[in-house]
């Protein structure tokens, strides 16, 4: 098979709040953007995601849109995007914007039309029910708390938002509102950008008649069952009919609880809708086992259970997919802090140890802001540092409502997963607030960033920046690792990551060891041709110290 652009790309994610401040106000803008991109074509990524960047009331910064074709005042205006994306081309990478289309804000036109009357233009555009005997339509349970409807007064009906109340679902049923998502697309796509990264794009098509989820409902079951609904794939293929295959496009589709087998149907090489899918299983392993709490724990993945999820998507996908690879985004907390270890003394090695796990792996690797520095979890210990309403609400929720955990349990849940772990600003540099801004930020500072920052690590041949440059430009020049087979080895060692690709008669070895011991592997590296990449100055054969990873190549 022809391989595509965006099998051989790597992507940088920006979250624009938290990037780089141009005017001081303490929030990132987008002509802070622009003036990083030189940082950003340093690093050798392909592609830049922009989380949204739309007008919106940032009840959930900017995951609730208010104008899909304006820009948030907060970031600047259309022209600075203009420049943005100009700049970005002229760097010779591409542009990916977020489309948030499963639901808009309840500040959007549509919906302010919509709720005030049942025989009004945009009537449709949202799901609207009647009471049930008084109460909601059904016992769905919506991701920022409490239920999934809301009743409007004005239509005597409820609405659904399967996140916060200000993010009202669209009636992907009515299909007025399939061309006017259609519309927004090809307002940014005849603008010239590269593609779109689409928000819970699985949750679309709901379950007909919008039966109850069986036993009680929490936000998690609720998500699993809309997700996936009977028409998603004619959704997806009528969108990639009409728009996305007149474009020349990277697409990855946001899908909470899609498995292999779903991915594949949506994204197949054949499918003809979307390109990838930012799946959930080895992000998910951390739930907590009550499921009454979700997300809300602070225990460690088991690393049998991460390497079980990676090798199946690798090994299912392989010849009829395409893997996203990503250890954290905006929504997850820090890679090196949730899946290695974030004490001083060994960050460096383990951030460069993850960095390895996933470059080496089959499928399109996604670097979040500040992962190529090994920036760490934000180690908050007041409730006042939090600013995610999915933080603040979980807290209300779970130890004043339901009484479910203590208010010191939950604190060390929050500060092992919660959101606002991955929104501290970018740390630039030793400087007041990192470089980020002069003003005080929108959110804390990680305190770590005297130690912690582009200039220190650009200033140092050892650092995880730098390795994180020579991984990319590895992956680049090597089809080995950007098309190779993957085969996975030891599934039941609990210590050691370690995986096989094979592509034209080479081979390629992965050994990642997750643990702070030194420990012994033999897989005849001694044969291999030569150490790839390692992120110790010495090769010591069979012996893995404390995490240690090294790629060997055999021809
Ligand atoms: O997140 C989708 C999603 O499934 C969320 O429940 C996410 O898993 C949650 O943050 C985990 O704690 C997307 C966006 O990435 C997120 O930032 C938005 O808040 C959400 O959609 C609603 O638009």
């Amino acid at each position: 098979m022809q391989h595509q652009w965006w099998q051989g790309s790597v992507v940088y994610q920006i979250y624009p709040m938290s990037f780089q401040d141009s005017n001081n106000d303490g929030v990132g803008d987008l002509p802070g953007i622009t003036s990083r991109l030189d940082y950003i074509k340093q690093l050798g990524v392909d592609v830049i995601w922009l989380n949204p960047i739309y007008k919106s009331p940032n009840k959930d910064n900017g995951y609730d849109i208010a104008d899909y074709k304006a820009i948030n005042p907060l970031y600047g205006d259309m022209n600075d995007f203009n420049t943005l994306l100009k700049q970005v081309h002229e760097h010779g990478m591409k542009l990916m914007m977020d489309l948030v289309v499963n639901h808009t804000s309840d500040q959007h036109a549509w919906f302010k039309e919509s709720r005030q009357s049942k025989d009004n233009p945009y009537a449709d555009y949202y799901i609207w029910r009647d009471p049930v005997d008084g109460h909601e339509p059904n016992n769905w349970q919506a991701a920022f708390g409490g239920p999934a409807w809301t009743y409007v007064p004005e239509r005597g009906q409820y609405y659904l938002h399967l996140f916060a109340p200000a993010q009202p679902d669209l009636n992907w049923e009515n299909p007025d509102v399939r061309q006017a998502v259609f519309d927004i697309e090809r307002f940014w796509l005849d603008k010239g950008v590269d593609g779109f990264r689409m928000d819970v794009i699985n949750l679309i098509s709901k379950q007909p008649g919008l039966p109850d989820v069986p036993g009680e409902a929490t936000a998690g079951t609720t998500m699993d069952f809309v997700a996936d609904g009977p028409r998603l794939n004619e959704f997806l293929h009528q969108m990639n009919e009409e728009v996305l295959s007149h474009y020349d496009v990277m697409t990855v589709g946001e899908m909470p609880g899609s498995t292999p087998e779903d991915a594949i149907k949506y994204t197949g090489l054949k499918s003809e809708e979307l390109n990838m899918v930012f799946q959930f299983e080895h992000v998910g392993l951390s739930a907590n086992p009550d499921v009454r709490l979700g997300k809300w724990n602070d225990q460690p993945v088991k690393l049998t259970e991460l390497k079980d999820s990676l090798n199946r998507w690798e090994q299912e996908l392989d010849g009829k997919g395409w893997n996203s690879l990503y250890w954290n985004n905006h929504d997850q907390p820090r890679a090196v802090s949730r899946f290695a270890n974030d004490d001083p003394a060994v960050r460096v090695r383990a951030a460069k140890m993850l960095g390895t796990a996933l470059h080496m792996l089959q499928g399109t690797p996604y670097v979040y802001e500040g992962e190529e520095l090994g920036m760490t979890n934000a180690h908050f210990t007041s409730l006042s540092q939090y600013r995610d309403l999915e933080s603040l609400n979980g807290y209300k929720e779970m130890v004043e409502e339901k009484h479910l955990v203590s208010s010191s349990q939950m604190m060390k849940d929050l500060a092992n997963i919660s959101r606002d772990n991955a929104r501290t600003p970018m740390q630039w540099s030793t400087a007041a607030n990192a470089g980020f801004s002069e003003h005080t930020p929108w959110s804390e500072m990680n305190t770590n960033y005297p130690e912690i920052n582009v200039a220190v690590e650009e200033n140092d041949q050892d650092s995880v920046l730098k390795y994180y440059q020579k991984l990319i430009a590895l992956r680049h020049g090597s089809d080995l690792i950007k098309f190779g087979d993957f085969e996975a080895l030891d599934a039941d060692d609990d210590q050691v990551y370690a995986y096989k690709r094979h592509y034209d008669g080479h081979t390629l070895l992965v050994m990642c060891n997750f643990t702070n011991d030194t420990v012994t592997r033999d897989y005849h590296q001694g044969e291999a041709t030569g150490e790839l990449i390692g992120n110790y100055a010495d090769d010591q054969g069979v012996t893995l110290r404390p995490y240690e990873s090294k790629v060997y190549e055999f021809d």
